[in-house]
């Protein structure tokens, strides 16, 4: 028998039930990674048939942090650098709900860098979703502690000379029991990953490494969006496994991606109640 869709149907766009439709159309410039991420991550939640009530995210501050403001699930768009406690005190007061991280590196790893590696330290039950594009995008394309040497930004004129922050390695020296790195363009790779982070209980990290079509790109003559997304994928090598001090990233040469750590570790909340239990 032939299906008849209604004209309201038809209309309806196949992530209506994750996102909040009535907010679009969204910040992001055209060419940016964070919307693949989120597709992702969308993905990851239909694939997974996630009771939606069950689920929070919680985003800091940044071109990454409007995610929270996107997903029609209980979300919060928290103060810069405090995504993390945030999100460690919902899961804490409701252990039953499944808590998502989803923010700019800057966010994760400069301003909440000390949150980032205390809470893998605890192992609190939290999936971490890190949209790294080198850069602080929202405010201007500042240099960031994860931005590669000698790439230029718009308070590195002369081009980087710091030492970049590895996340992947960060994340497994302070307890991370799952980490991963994909690019924007690796989706079904990404969307599977979260999916396995998802599942994993503890602390789990995925980094998304993304353009930003509008500073990092153009100060640094990479094209546009599209140009970025593909110079990433065509430069990176799946290397499953591979030591997470193997992982910094070159300005112009390979990005190795992959599923670096998945190990067990008892969570914040299992120490807890073993701890009183004795
Ligand atoms: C306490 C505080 N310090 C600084 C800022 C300014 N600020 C807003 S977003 C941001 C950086 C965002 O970078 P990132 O987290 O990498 O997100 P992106 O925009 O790159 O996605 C900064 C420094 C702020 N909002 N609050
Ligand atoms: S400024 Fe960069 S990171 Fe922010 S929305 Fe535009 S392309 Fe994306
Ligand atoms: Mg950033």
């Amino acid at each position: 028998m032939e299906a008849i869709i209604t004209q309201q149907e038809a209309k309806r766009h196949p992530m209506d039930n994750l996102l909040r439709m009535d907010r679009m159309p969204h910040i992001w410039c055209p060419g940016c990674g964070i919307g693949n991420a989120v597709s992702a991550f969308a993905d990851a939640l239909d694939k997974l048939e996630y009771n939606l009530d069950k689920l929070c995210v919680v985003s800091g501050i940044g071109c990454t942090g409007r995610v929270a403001g996107y997903i029609k699930v209980d979300s919060f768009h928290t103060t810069h650098g405090r995504a993390i406690p945030f999100a460690t005190g919902i899961k804490l007061g409701n252990p039953d709900i499944k808590v998502v991280v989803i923010s700019g590196d800057g966010d994760l790893v400069s301003i909440g860098g000390n949150h980032f590696v205390h809470a893998a330290r605890r192992n609190i039950d939290l999936t971490v979703i890190c949209v790294n594009n080198f850069i602080y995008a929202m405010t201007g394309g500042q240099v960031a502690p994860t931005t590669p040497t000698p790439a230029y930004t718009t308070t590195s004129p002369f081009g980087n000379f710091e030492n970049p922050s590895n996340v992947p390695q960060l994340a497994e020296a302070a307890g991370a029991v799952y980490v991963a790195r994909w690019t924007a363009l690796h989706m079904r790779r990404l969307t599977y990953s979260i999916v396995d982070a998802l599942k994993k209980p503890g602390f789990s990290v995925v980094e998304v490494i993304s353009p930003c079509a509008m500073y990092y790109s153009r100060i640094n003559k990479l094209g546009d969006g599209l140009d970025m997304m593909k110079f990433y994928y065509d430069h990176s090598i799946i290397k499953h496994g591979e030591p997470t001090d193997h992982l910094e990233i070159d300005y112009q040469k390979e990005i190795i991606v992959g599923k670096f750590v998945d190990r067990e570790r008892p969570t914040y909340s299992e120490s807890m109640g073993k701890w009183f239990e004795d």
